[in-house]
This record gives C-alpha cells, structure tokens and sequence, in this order.
C-alpha cells in the first residue's frame, strides 16, 4: 500500500467501551467537560461524543495553550464560544485553573442552579464528566484542579484505563475516563493531524507518513521557523526531501554514510512534539486542512 492511500482509523473495543461507559454516567452529572488539544483545537474535538451527550450542558476546555499559537488561540476561543462555552488554559500551570472551570460551570449551569436555590437547595457539588481525544491532558487536568496526583499520566495516548472519580473541590466533583476516537475519519489529514499530536498511537502509521504531514503543515503555516531549527536553505523541496535534508543537518547517517531517514523523522517529530520548533497550531479558523 502506498503512503497516500493509506487508510488511518483507530477505534479499538476499550474506546467503544469507554464511550457506553461515559452514556451510562450522564444521567448521574450535570455536565460534560471535553477536554481538546490546542494546537488542534477544532480536530480534536469528538462529534460522535457531542452526538452521544445530545443537550447535556457541554463545556470546552482548550487545553495545551503553553504549546499553542497566543493569537490563534485567540482566534480559536472566539470561534468555539459561538456555539459551545469555551475557556483555554495550561493544566501544568496555574492555581488559578479551578477558578476558570468553576466560574465557567456556574455560568453554564445558572439556570439549573438558580431553580435549586429558588426551592432551598444547591446542585453543589457538580459533577462533571471529563472526556475527549487520547492525549489531550484530562487526567493531568484533573490533577491540577484537585492540587494533587491522584490520576496517572502520560506523553502518550491511553494511560487512563477506567473511569475514576476525583474531588477537585467542595464545589466539583470529576470523573476521568479513557481517551475516545470515533469509528472513522472522513478526512484522512484530520487522522494525520492526531497523530502529529500524539493522540493516536505512533504504531498504528508509518512514521514518515505523519512526519511528511508535519513538514507540510509547518511549510504552511511556520516556514521560518522549521527553516531556523534545522538551518534549511530552502523550503522549495518535496517533505521527503526535507526530512533527508533534516537527517544530513543532524548527522543521521547509517553505516557506508546513507541517510538514516527513520531517525531523521523521529528526530523532526520529537521536537515538533516538544515545542523545540516553537508553540504552534496546526489549524486555522475557517481554512479546511
Ligand atoms: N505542555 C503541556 N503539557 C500538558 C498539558 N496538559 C497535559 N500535558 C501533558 O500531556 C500528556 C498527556 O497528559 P494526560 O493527562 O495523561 O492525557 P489524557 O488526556 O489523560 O490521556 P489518556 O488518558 O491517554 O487519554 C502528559 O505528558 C502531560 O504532562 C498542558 O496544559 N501543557
Ligand atoms: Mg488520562
């Protein structure tokens, strides 16, 4: 099978698992937290997840914003907000985190709240479902609200194995669960995009098929910086052509001085997946990919 027709889909049995498991929930909180990616802010949000909550209150949670672009970010949060509440935070950093969320629940959720006091009674604590993409930073989000390490995490997609509950505060009540795809993608440079953040298992693609997508991307939207860190001359090359050039700048070289190309894309993902290339975001408001 050739690079360009293969067909990206990961759906295995525990996220169908995970996706009964969050609809068996719904009926117990008031509200659903997606927890999205940043630099892909628009393809890492789970329609089949939106399909399934139906008009169960559903907050936004741009993730990741220290690895983001600020003013796309900007431009995201403003695009979000239209049809979904939408907040953007860094879940590393920040006391300040629980007050976003609560403030945002509370605004979310005024009606409900308001009718329970007006009959002597609170909906506190709220409790939230906390849902999204592989990767995205729930269960360390979750962590940074609560103020302590309760959940385990990681730098890759499907650490968090069972639904868990954890108390962030008086006011909210969270319950992680596993990081969930949909059954298939329509648009095979969406699939491509989840790669290059790490929200789909590296194992499942051929490496070179997601890093000739990064190259593309950071051709199109960060040229000088992709020049800058790997001292590139030019641009004006194919993405394969690139990666060698990359691999030659670094020194990947296999035994008789051929280009180690394996290395040279690993190398370009791990600091495109680090931030050494700088902060980015893949995808732009209203500019399909
Ligand atoms: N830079 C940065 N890294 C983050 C942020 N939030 C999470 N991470 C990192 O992202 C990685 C994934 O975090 P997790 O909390 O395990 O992600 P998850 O969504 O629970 O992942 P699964 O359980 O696999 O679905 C970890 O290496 C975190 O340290 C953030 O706001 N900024
Ligand atoms: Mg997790």
């Amino acid at each position: 099978m050739s690079d360009t027709d293969y067909n990206i889909n990961w759906f295995p049995g525990h996220m169908a698992k995970a996706m009964r498991q969050i609809r068996e929930k719904l009926n117990l909180c008031d509200v659903v937290i997606e927890v999205l990616d940043s630099r892909a802010p628009f393809s890492s949000i789970n329609k089949a997840l939106k399909e399934m909550i139906k008009d169960k209150p559903l907050l936004f949670v741009m993730n990741k914003i220290d690895m983001a672009d600020e003013r796309v970010t900007k431009e995201w949060l403003a695009e979000l907000n239209k049809t979904t509440m939408t907040v953007c935070l860094n879940s590393l950093d920040g006391v300040g985190n629980i007050k976003i969320i609560e403030d945002a629940l509370a605004k979310l959720l005024k009606d409900k709240i308001d009718k329970a006091a007006s009959f002597g009674k609170s909906i506190y604590p709220i409790k939230a479902i906390v849902a999204g993409i592989p990767n995205s930073g729930k269960s360390t989000l979750m962590n940074n609200l609560a103020k302590r390490k309760a959940m385990t995490t990681g730098d890759k997609p499907g650490v968090t194995k069972s639904q868990t509950y954890l108390k962030a505060s008086d006011k909210l009540i969270l319950l992680d669960n596993p990081g969930i795809l949909w059954p298939k993608f329509e648009n095979q440079n969406q699939a491509k995009l989840l790669c290059l953040i790490g929200s789909i298992k590296d194992e499942i693609v051929p490496i070179n098929v997601i890093s000739e997508f990064g190259i593309d991307v950071l051709k199109r939207y960060y040229p000088n910086e992709l020049k800058a860190r790997f001292k590139l001359d030019t641009l004006d090359k194919t993405s394969e052509e690139l990666l060698y050039d990359i691999g030659r700048k670094r020194g990947c070289l296999l035994r008789g001085g051929e280009i180690d190309i394996d290395k040279a894309n690993e190398i370009f993902l791990r600091d495109l997946r680090s931030g050494k290339i700088g902060r980015m975001t893949f995808e732009r408001v209203g500019e399909p990919l």
